[in-house]
């Protein structure tokens, strides 16, 4: 059955009589039947991946791509005289996520059903996504971000389970997303729900009645980024996710004829973060209610479990208070106990105690009791052995291994940039769908001018999309022959948006002292800021005022151009990505784990200017110094710093008369005349007295290579083969390549 002819059975009337709300729903119902009958992964052991946050994106299109049905439904939408486009945008996005751990889960569900793996995932039904992000008088504020109202991807399932809480339970369900594998078998998603929440609950904003956990235990993502407030619904949250994994883990298993002594034959679980963590002492004692003793229990669960770390600020590795632990969850307490006191008499060293100062520490069991621990970029990876997990690293050298980030292709090059896919299709041919490293056959036409004018030509033309896009959607009005600089991600200080608002500020001096640069710049930055996170939030405010003091001012407005965009996500990333030009990874060294808007960036023939961090490393080990544009101190340098308490920021403010104009300009009247005060000189005086991520030191350098990467952009010919340069060497960013190697090294399916 085609799409038309589903739709004309669900509403008995043609495509062209439909509404596009009508067309959307009949295309979701189309694609749910069309998923359902693809064949499921199979075989006897199951990897389970369990995460808080899987940052799905919209799913229509992606999945119509997966089931090779996409041009198909396109060209019977185009005969109705309707484009997909104003389809999907009847599409919400599901935002189950903050970022870049969010999105990965994502694109790895993607690729273990692509690869044909048997492996689910795991984790929660928020009714509320990610807040959405709206600008007023230059600050944000948060608004509820609702998804699951009308019609959704998600399927409701029979399969109901209780969660035990201090003093109450709650009845939970399951409800399943069908992941569409490349060409390939459909897996799940399997998100949980609890029957009793209650959106009236919610105040004004974001805000909620806290008191009732029955009725907001999965109202809202969480919306912290690395900030550990230390909440105590989020423990009532991982429980409830990990109690229902758990006993779906062991449900499934004696299906197929576990005796659950022998799980590990059943069952591998990926542990993403510290957040699903109560995962191990839950299935501990759940095994012990099924008849297991605790020794068997504990040896039985310890060979399942695999933890990933995606951070090494300290401030981010989870810590639960012992009384956070006996309100929410007082039952796995004593199994907590047991895990640590092994630990304790086993080793006799409280640097890898599991219980210290009446705090739970997450990662700790995870490493005593899982049988692989994970970075996510060669570099992280290196730094977590050396310093920051080096007691655990010296106990069980052979646990620990790296598994560098990958993205899918499907959506970040063939959805999201179906002209340089198709140009990719005709040069090489269409093998890099399935086997991403092809992609290095296009260094060939390096030295060929008119394939190279080709690729230049689809930046181009995406250039045009977004710009389209941003004057539709959000008023914005972009120049297109300007050179787009984009910055796109959780706003964190050890991120560096400052540094990069600070060279706005450089370069609006230098325009107003008669220095003009040779093209126009359009600085376009996408961020959300954790709602308590105070600086990061001043930091969006910068940006913001600096946008209407640029364009405000005819003398700078026509080369300069600062673009904040509203509530970015997964949707305007996919039309930000195409558009860019540079991208800008200037984290500080050996802070960012590993990136993953990095890679998709490359991916799409941006140039990055960036640090030796994270994923930066291993991008620049492919493409070489001529393709990026690397500045700044190395992660040796800047440990080292930490490790002698020698950072002074004043002291580089005082010695650098240009960063210290620019640093003033904070607090100017100019600024002042459409910023707050009080917002404004928190952040300077944040700046001159402490910059933790230590802006300052790496700021001339960040400037001049900021230079040498525009003056580049003028060599046309030259930058587009430093393009074609970044997408050959792309390959090794697959996630097809990560999940791949997961399965070899960890999962063993
Ligand atoms: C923890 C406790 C309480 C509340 C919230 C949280 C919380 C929530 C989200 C802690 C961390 C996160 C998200 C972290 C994250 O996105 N990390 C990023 O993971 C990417 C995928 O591995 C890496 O590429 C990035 O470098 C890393 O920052």
């Amino acid at each position: 059955m085609t799409a038309n002819e589903y739709i004309k059975v669900r509403f008995g009337r043609h495509m062209n009589e439909c509404t596009n709300e009508e067309i959307y729903i009949g295309l979701l119902e189309y694609v749910k039947d069309q998923a359902k009958r693809k064949d499921i992964a199979g075989g006897k052991k199951k990897l389970y991946y369990i995460s808080a946050e899987f940052l799905i994106g919209k799913l229509l299109s992606n999945n119509l791509i997966n089931l090779g049905i996409y041009d198909e439904v396109k060209s019977e939408l185009e005969a109705c005289g309707k484009s997909l486009a104003e389809i999907e945008e009847i599409e919400v996005e599901p935002s189950l996520g903050n970022g870049g751990l969010g999105r990965l889960a994502a694109c790895f569900l993607d690729s273990i059903a692509t690869l044909g793996l048997n492996g689910d995932g795991v984790g929660l039904a928020y009714h509320m996504g990610l807040f959405k992000q709206v600008f007023k008088d230059n600050l944000q504020c948060e608004e509820p971000n609702p998804w699951m109202r009308h019609h959704s991807w998600m399927t409701s399932t029979d399969r109901t389970y209780q969660v035990d809480f201090g003093g109450f339970n709650v009845k939970s369900r399951m409800y399943d997303i069908d992941v569409t594998g490349y060409d390939s078998v459909t897996t799940k998603l399997h998100l949980f729900d609890v029957e009793t929440v209650d959106e009236s609950i919610i105040t004004d904003g974001i805000n909620f009645d806290k008191s009732e956990f029955a009725k907001n235990l999965t109202l809202f993502l969480y919306p912290d980024d690395s900030d550990d407030n230390g909440r105590l619904l989020r423990v009532y949250q991982q429980y409830f996710m990990v109690s229902n994994a758990a006993q779906l883990i062991l449900d499934e298993a004696v299906e197929k004829g576990s005796n659950l002594k022998d799980l590990p034959d059943y069952a591998v679980i990926q542990i993403n973060d510290t957040h699903p963590s109560m995962v191990i002492p839950e299935l501990i004692r759940l095994l012990q209610i099924r008849g297991l003793t605790m020794d068997e229990a504990i040896n039985v669960v310890s060979k399942c479990c695999a933890y990933t770390n995606h951070t090494i600020l300290a401030e981010a590795l989870e810590k639960w208070p012992i009384h956070f632990m006996m309100k929410a969850v007082p039952q796995l307490m004593p199994i907590i106990r047991e895990l640590h006191n092994r630990i304790h008499i086993k080793y006799n060293n409280p640097e890898v105690d599991i219980i210290k100062d009446d705090l739970v520490h997450m990662a700790h069991m995870d490493i005593h009791y899982g049988i692989s621990i994970n970075g996510v970029a060669a570099l992280h990876t290196e730094i977590l052995k050396d310093t920051e997990l080096n007691a655990f690293y010296k106990l069980y050298p052979e646990k620990f291994n790296n598994k560098t980030n990958g993205i899918t292709f499907r959506r970040w090059l063939l959805y999201s940039n179906p002209e340089l896919s198709k140009l990719i299709e005709e040069l090489i041919g269409p093998g890099f769908k399935k086997d991403a490293t092809e992609l290095k056959k296009l260094e060939q036409y390096m030295n060929d001018d008119a394939v190279v004018q080709r690729f230049l030509d689809v930046k181009n033309t995406r250039k045009a999309v977004l710009k389209n896009y941003l004057a539709n959607t959000q008023g914005i009005n972009l120049d297109q022959n300007s050179i787009y600089d984009i910055q796109v991600k959780r706003l964190h200080e050890y991120k560096r948006q400052q540094m990069n608002a600070l060279y706005v500020i450089n370069k609006y001096f230098e325009i107003k002292e008669g220095k003009k640069p040779s093209r126009p710049i359009t600085v376009i930055f996408g961020a959300k800021a954790a709602p308590a996170y105070i600086i990061a939030k001043d930091i969006i405010h910068l940006i913001l005022c600096l946008s209407e003091i640029i364009e405000k001012d005819p003398e700078v407005s026509p080369y300069l151009k600062v673009v904040m965009v509203e509530n970015y996500n997964v949707t305007l990333a996919e039309k930000l990505i195409p558009a860019c030009d540079i991208h800008e990874q200037i984290s500080l060294a050996s802070k960012e784990a590993s990136g993953t808007s990095n890679m998709k960036f490359m991916l799409n023939g941006a140039i990055a200017i960036g640090t030796m961090d994270g994923a930066n490393v291993e991008m620049h080990d492919f493409v070489g110094d001529d393709n990026i544009f690397i500045f700044g101190e190395d992660s040796d340098t800047v440990i080292k710093r930490y490790a002698d308490a020698s950072y002074c920021s004043r002291d580089y403010y005082e010695k650098d008369a240009n960063l210290k104009k620019c640093v003033d300009f904070i607090v100017s009247d100019k600024l002042l005349s459409v910023g707050k005060r009080e917002n404004l000189e928190r952040l300077y005086n944040e700046l001159l007295n402490k910059d933790w991520f230590m802006t300052f030191p790496d700021f001339k350098d960040y400037c001049a290579t900021k230079e040498k990467a525009y003056a580049a952009y003028e060599n046309r010919t030259e930058w587009g083969r430093k393009m074609i340069k970044n997408i050959a060497n792309a390959g090794f960013f697959s996630s097809d390549r990560t999940i791949a190697q997961y399965n070899a090294d960890i999962w063993k399916l």
